[in-house]
């Protein structure tokens, strides 16, 4: 295992849309474990392979451990994720990403989803989630649509964390 570089917006990979994984072998499996343990590190309540530099339709997502205490992960690995089903209830809560650090704004989104996914070995699963875990698996699955929370707030706010992370990727000499 091994932690990567989390990619600060704004970056290339991380408005593009992921591919899908093909074939789920070592490779990936190995970058779901370095995944976990990235936002365990960070620490994270979830991580999305393009956060990696990895384009790929990949995610991990944590809500429940302690982070003082490794005994209470439970982490899921989730491959090629689909949405089947949307609550009409909504929920609001307000966000961070630890592509946008020191950065929260109050998103909206459906309570309660329904999902389709490849688990590491390739075998189809199904998992209802609401509230917490709910949240953060769309915003996991916004990540390979190349979307970050921010793009659901008003555009003013939008634009003036776009601003700041743009100043101080200059400042530490990461662009143009
Ligand atoms: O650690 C994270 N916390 C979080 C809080 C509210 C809604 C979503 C999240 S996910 C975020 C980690 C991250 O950036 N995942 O892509
Ligand atoms: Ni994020």
């Amino acid at each position: 295992m091994a932690l990567r570089e989390i990619l600060i917006a704004p970056h290339p990979v991380l408005q593009a849309v992921a591919k899908p994984v093909e074939v789920v072998d070592d490779q990936i499996r190995t970058l779901l474990d370095d995944m976990l343990e990235t936002m365990y590190q960070a620490p994270g309540i979830g991580l999305a392979a393009p956060q990696v530099g990895v384009g790929l339709r990949v995610i991990v997502v944590d809500v429940v451990y302690d982070p003082q205490d490794p005994s209470t992960r439970a982490p899921l690995k989730i491959i090629n994720p689909e949405i089947v089903s949307l609550s009409d209830e909504d929920m609001t809560y307000s966000e961070g990403c630890l592509s946008i650090p020191e950065h929260y704004g109050d998103v909206v989104r459906p309570r309660a989803i329904g999902l389709k996914y490849l688990d590491e070995f390739g075998t189809p699963k199904t998992l209802e989630a609401e509230d917490l875990l709910a949240i953060c698996l769309q915003h996991e699955i916004d990540h390979l649509e190349g979307i970050l929370f921010i793009d659901h707030l008003s555009n003013i706010k939008r634009n003036m964390i776009m601003r700041k992370l743009l100043k101080e990727k200059k400042l530490r000499g990461e662009f143009a």
